[in-house]
């Protein structure tokens, strides 16, 4: 990587390599929480170029009648260049490759905002639900651009949920195409919420059940950029095991598809 990009990397994000205790603590738990990991100066950038391109797109629609469409920006990375920096070379990458290995792609990014007045409640559901990925090891990741609370719609989890593996939630292909959101039934007396402070991560294990409430806060949105990433060779169970296309970030994949996704972007 440039020494240029290498030093600019260093003033908007904070690089960290887990201990031990952390991945015993991931493969147990099923999630992390990595404090700061967004510098000053990252997180002021994120807020900018998020908020220019989320009003671009999303002002304007208060009236839009999917509540999904109401929430996620997909593919933020190639409308902001320090999200780029951050999904395909900023810590996120090193900590993935401690947990998932030597290849990594990067298989989703987008906002979920959550403003002010959002009450729309995010049912609980497991990540691999939505786009079920082959092996079972894929990372989401949550950095969060606002403080989130119980008030504002902070994510809530179930430690130790990931243990049960799939759970069937009927995505199927129509459910896919209308954005029709999962809403498993979940045993919640185990759930624990997630409160954030700005510039935090937050991430969980494919299979980790969580949800998040409606944003009941009258003064404070809720802004988290959403990314996700798998083994390099990961494929999409629910399209025929076709790999699933996303930047090689790391390693090797055996699709050259996959080798050749989204090189042009820098
Ligand atoms: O943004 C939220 O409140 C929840 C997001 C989420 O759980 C997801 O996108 O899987």
């Amino acid at each position: 990587m440039p020494l240029k990009i290498t030093q600019s990397l260093n003033s908007c994000f904070n690089f960290q390599s887990l201990t031990q205790e952390q991945v015993d603590c991931y493969q147990t738990q099923g999630y992390l929480f990595l404090s700061q990991i967004l510098t000053t100066k990252g997180l002021a950038l994120f807020r900018e170029q998020c908020l220019e391109a989320w009003d671009a797109e999303k002002r304007g629609n208060d009236d839009e009648t999917s509540w999904l469409k109401k929430s996620l920006l997909i593919n933020i990375h190639h409308q902001s260049s320090i999200v780029r920096d951050y999904y395909f070379w900023g810590p996120l990458v090193d900590v993935t490759e401690q947990l998932i290995g030597p290849n990594i792609k990067g298989v989703t990014s987008q906002l979920t905002f959550k403003m002010r007045g959002n009450t729309n409640p995010f049912a609980w559901h497991q990540d691999n639900g939505y786009g079920e990925l082959n092996p079972y090891n894929a990372i989401t990741t949550l950095t969060a651009m606002d403080d989130a609370d119980e008030k504002n719609g902070c994510l809530w989890l179930i430690p130790k949920s990931h243990l049960e593996g799939q759970i069937p939630a009927g995505f199927d292909k129509k459910a896919r195409s209308e954005r029709k959101p999962i809403e498993l039934q979940v045993d919640e007396s185990r759930a624990i919420p997630m409160p954030m402070k700005a510039g935090d991560s937050l991430i969980f294990n494919c299979w980790m059940l969580h949800k998040s409430d409606g944003n009941y806060s009258s003064d404070r949105d809720r802004r988290i950029l959403f990314l996700r990433y798998a083994d390099a060779d990961a494929v999409e169970v629910y399209n025929n095991n076709q790999p699933r296309l996303g930047r090689l970030l790391l390693g090797q994949t055996q699709f050259e598809q996959v080798r050749a996704f989204e090189q042009e972007l820098e």
